[in-house]
């Protein structure tokens, strides 16, 4: 599949996923699909991805999640997985190259109390919305989670090496400085240095997009024309 267009109502299906490979239904700019395509990144994992338009979805994608998000994955024995979190997990379970979750059940308990708290933090603002809620609410998670790595004295989350948790959050870090909200990290210099960290990491970069190219398309969302093909 080489198009990065992506597929609207109306569009031809995709054939069956052809034997030995892994299918993404993605957004190129949709923050939980990018969890998805960080992790099959960085474990190197061959897999082939289709975009879809998310204002006009085609019947075919429907039918495989009636729910209509993305990212879904699609394996060559027909089998669909859902919600980020589940996708990842899926894929660190299937393929043993570089494990991302700790091996043992608290460890592995410990990322998901994270992402538990985590997930819950807004970062989408509307056109001319008041921010100084989500900005008190930013700078209040910044701050927890800076302190969990001054008591962790640790590069990552989940230790000196990049784990799951790391990837679980980086997308809305990436895309802090087209919000115009990175400001909020002023307060909170360890978990600045995580965000330049991150930035180092092979996957993170083969997965992000340039800040001018976020804020075309945040415009475009904004406008309620999101343009899903910016770029290409
Ligand atoms: N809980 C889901 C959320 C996924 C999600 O909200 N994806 C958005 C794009 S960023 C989507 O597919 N929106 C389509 C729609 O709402 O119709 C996950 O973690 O995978």
């Amino acid at each position: 599949m080489s198009t990065e267009r992506s597929f609207a109502k109306g569009s031809a299906a995709p054939g069956p996923v052809p034997k030995g490979h892994i299918r993404l239904y993605s957004m190129r700019f949709c923050p939980f699909a990018q969890r998805t395509r960080l992790v099959l990144s960085a474990k190197g994992i061959k897999h082939e991805v289709i975009n879809i338009h998310l204002k006009d979805k085609p019947d075919w994608f429907l039918e495989k999640n009636p729910l209509g998000l993305v990212p879904v994955l699609e394996t060559s024995a027909g089998e669909v997985i859902m919600e980020s979190p589940i996708t990842c997990d899926y894929l660190d379970e299937v393929y043993p190259e570089r494990k991302l979750l700790p091996s043992s059940p608290f460890g592995k308990a410990q990322q998901k109390m994270m992402l538990e708290h985590f997930s819950k933090i807004p970062m989408l603002k509307k056109k001319g919305e008041d921010v100084s809620g989500l900005e008190a609410e930013l700078k209040e998670k910044f701050s927890k989670l800076d302190k969990d790595l001054v008591n962790k004295k640790t590069k990552f989350f989940g230790g000196d090496s990049i784990t799951m948790i790391d990837y679980m959050m980086w997308p809305w870090f990436e895309r802090l400085e087209s919000y115009e909200l990175e400001y909020c990290l002023d307060g909170t210099p360890e978990l600045k240095k995580w965000t330049e960290r991150m930035l180092e990491d092979m996957a993170v970069k083969a997965t992000m997009h340039s800040q001018d190219t976020f804020k075309a398309f945040l415009a475009s969302y904004r406008d309620g024309k999101p343009n899903y093909d910016y770029g290409l």
